[in-house]
């Protein structure tokens, strides 16, 4: 089954939205493979936002992700990467729509609470960043009959 890497930014984890956010993805009917309450290294930082490398907003970025803890996930269902993307909402919170994570509760593009692997690729190479093979965990949800 498709896994995604999702992180609450440290702006979402300052505003109390782990939580909600958390929610969102469980009743949707995806499976949490993964958690963990972290503080990024700029070295991590770098790496995970290598694409956006030569950017003009790259240090503010690493500056913004670093600044305080962040709350990482994988989750796991059908087309689970591109639906998380649909529910997180456009990057800039002001263009994503009223019922996305970004649309209900960002304001700026620099703090728009919430990441979300873009694609199989950035999700497996994510993933890897993020979390060692053994902190993945493999299991069964009863709920599973009654979602697919
Ligand atoms: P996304 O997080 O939706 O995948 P992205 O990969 O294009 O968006 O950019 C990564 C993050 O960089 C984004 O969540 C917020 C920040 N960012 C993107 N464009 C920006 C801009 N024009 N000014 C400031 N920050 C920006
Ligand atoms: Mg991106």
């Amino acid at each position: 089954m498709e896994k995604t890497f999702l992180m609450v930014k440290p702006d979402g984890v300052q505003r109390n939205l782990i939580g909600d956010i958390v929610s969102r993805f469980e009743a949707k009917g995806f499976k949490l493979a993964g958690a963990k309450l972290m503080t990024i290294s700029t070295e991590l930082a770098e790496k995970h936002y290598a694409e956006h490398k030569e950017r003009p907003f790259f240090g503010e970025l690493v500056e913004f992700i670093t600044s305080g803890p962040v709350f990482a996930m994988a989750w796991e269902g059908e087309n689970v990467i591109a639906t998380a993307r649909e529910m997180m909402g456009k990057t800039n919170p002001t263009e994503a729509l009223p019922g996305t994570i970004r649309g209900d509760y960002g304001m700026t593009v620099g703090k728009n609470i919430i990441h979300g692997s873009d694609s199989a690729e950035s999700a497996e190479r994510e993933l890897a960043l993020f979390f060692k093979a053994e902190e993945l965990i493999d299991y069964m949800k009863q709920d599973a009959t009654w979602i697919y």
